[in-house]
């Protein structure tokens, strides 16, 4: 009987194991960064915002960066964000994640560990909403137009509150650090300001953090008769529900940083759409 259900168990395990690689096709690049297609797009999104170990390996090179502080974040001066290599990478302009992109796609064209043709860059703001659940179901020209238009999709779902374990907004942990802090009612993530990716549930596309935690920069202008970019997903000082909408844009000028601004890479073999 014993070896019966030892047969029984190994034979479920190599089960699970045999479906779990079937699930999705994944690719893991120089940095241990994994990627994972957004169809219908020809982007393969980060599942995960960029973090802090990935950025240092960056700044260990030596660029000129418009934001200060990446690697000691403080909110007010005081309060540590993002302090260990796997929170995302705050304090960072669009112009440094760019040049970001940028740095990773030569090294490893260098290294000859990247797929002919493939580079890394950040993702439009169109394939952003298809790694959100939305693509192709917004009105508007812009991501100016496009903002807030739909008013009952959330990256984790359609309800608000979000559900436990939905991501890491401005929460009951932070208004108890805090106090007067504006909190999601009842919502507690445990995190007072950034987590380390990966901590929450992911969507179905196995993506994680594209709701809250950092806000994350997209390659497009807001609007084109002003030269600001976009962001995208909220952060962990926001608390909806409109600021974590997935039709909800920030935007701001590309040399601009702030504790709450990082970004996601996606690798493509063009400049998107
Ligand atoms: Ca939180």
């Amino acid at each position: 009987m014993q070896l019966t259900a030892f047969i029984i168990l190994s034979l479920m395990i190599l089960a699970c194991g045999a479906g779990a690689v079937v699930a999705g096709e994944s690719a893991t690049n120089s940095l241990g960064m994994i990627f994972v297609p957004v169809p219908p797009t020809q982007a393969w999104f980060s599942i995960y915002e960029t973090r802090v170990r990935d950025f240092a390996a960056f700044a260990a090179s030596g660029p000129k960066l418009d934001g200060t502080n990446w690697n000691n974040a403080r909110y007010h001066g005081v309060t540590p964000v993002s302090a260990g290599p796997d929170d995302p990478v705050v304090n960072v302009s669009w112009n440094d994640a760019g040049a970001f992109c940028v740095w990773l796609t030569k090294k490893e064209q260098a290294e000859g560990s990247l797929p002919a043709g493939a580079i890394y860059r950040l993702p439009t703001d169109a394939e952003w909403s298809w790694a959100a659940g939305i693509g192709g179901q917004e009105q508007g020209a812009t991501p100016r137009a496009k903002n807030a238009g739909i008013t009952n999709a959330f990256p984790w779902g359609s309800q608000f509150p979000p559900p436990p374990g939905a991501g890491n907004f401005a929460d009951l942990a932070a208004l108890h650090y805090f106090t007067n802090w504006p909190h999601i009612e009842g919502y507690n993530d445990g995190f007072v300001t950034t987590a380390p990716v990966g901590s929450f549930t992911p969507n179905g596309l196995g993506l994680y953090d594209l709701a809250g935690n950092a806000m994350e920069w997209c390659e497009d202008l807001y609007d084109p008769a002003h030269q600001q970019r976009v962001l995208r997903g909220g952060a962990w000082i926001n608390c909806g529900p409109k600021s974590l909408l997935s039709a909800y844009r920030e935007h701001t000028g590309p040399e601009r940083f702030s504790v709450a601004t990082g970004f996601r890479c996606v690798r493509a073999t063009g400049p998107g759409n």
